[in-house]
């Protein structure tokens, strides 16, 4: 899997793959490239059997500092329609693997928005978050005024969107928006044990359990408590929940085949 803008790992560690942005002096800044890029190579690791979770990441510095604003500057409505970055959003959204983010620095912008797509979010100290769309003339346009309102509240989402403010990684651990901050050495190791963690379980009982998450961002909760039925009734046809269940009862670890 080589790419100009991401390096990919789909084999960090046993059923764990590392997605890395990679554009270091633009502070992997989101230009249609990178994002072409993900998209990519999500699709790929989504259908690769030996991959279980996903690890998102940057570098120190920066997770990402936005949609790349040099490519958008020249731009006008029209072109944005035809570019159609939408439906790459909603191709990243639409993995059925979890995938972790591990943020470090800066995610801004379109780099919170890609936050925001992740499952699960493991900060550093030095993280700072925000929607600063609003200092060059725009507003957030991949989700940022409604999963960041959903995360942490109408208030708090207003002076984010509003003031184009950043948030520190406390701050956003406090508000609900990430789910741990550690030390900056710590926060890539601190992702994959968590990616271990959720790799040991049955592949399709986590996949029908995301997918059943997610599904109460857009549903009523009627409508939610069916899906998750159809789902919790469906991983009664795998070899997974025999396993699961029988090692229970002969108190022993499970052994996940995927089936
Ligand atoms: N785009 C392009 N280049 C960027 C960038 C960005 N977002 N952020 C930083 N860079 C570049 C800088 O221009 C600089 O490049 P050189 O001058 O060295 O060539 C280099 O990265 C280092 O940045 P700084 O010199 O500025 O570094 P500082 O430490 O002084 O400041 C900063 C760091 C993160 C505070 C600052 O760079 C900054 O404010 N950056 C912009 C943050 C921002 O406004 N982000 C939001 C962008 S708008 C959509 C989906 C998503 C979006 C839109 C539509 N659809 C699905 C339709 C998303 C929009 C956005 O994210």
């Amino acid at each position: 899997m080589d790419y100009e803008f991401i390096q990919v790992e789909p084999r960090f560690a046993p059923f764990v793959a590392l997605l890395r942005l990679n554009r270091p002096k633009e502070l992997n800044a989101l230009n249609l490239g990178l994002m072409g890029e993900i998209r990519d190579a999500l699709g790929i690791l989504d259908n690769d059997e030996e991959v279980r979770v996903i690890i998102l990441t940057g570098n120190d510095r920066a997770f990402a500092a936005g949609a790349d604003i040099k490519q958008m500057a020249g731009k006008g409505a029209i072109d944005m329609l035809k570019i159609d970055q939408f439906s790459t959003w909603d191709a990243i959204r639409k993995t059925k693997k979890p995938i972790i983010a591990a943020v470090s620095g800066f995610a801004l912008g379109g780099g919170c928005e890609l936050c925001m797509h992740c499952d699960i979010i493991i900060a550093s100290e030095t993280a700072q978050f925000g929607q600063p769309e609003i200092n060059i003339g725009v507003m957030p346009g991949a989700g940022g005024t409604q999963r960041l309102t959903r995360a942490v509240g109408k208030v708090k989402a207003m002076e984010m969107v509003l003031t184009g403010s950043f948030i520190s990684a406390q701050e956003a651990l406090q508000w609900g928006l990430i789910n741990k901050v550690v030390p900056v050495e710590l926060y890539l190791d601190e992702a994959l044990k968590m990616a271990v963690e959720i790799a040991s379980k049955s592949p399709i009982a986590v996949q029908l359990a995301k997918e059943s998450v997610l599904k109460s961002f857009d549903s009523h909760l009627q409508e939610g408590l069916y899906f998750e039925r159809k789902n919790f009734y469906m991983l009664f046809a795998t070899e997974d929940q025999k396993e699961g269940m029988n090692a229970f009862i002969e108190k022993r670890k499970a052994a996940f085949s995927g089936k």
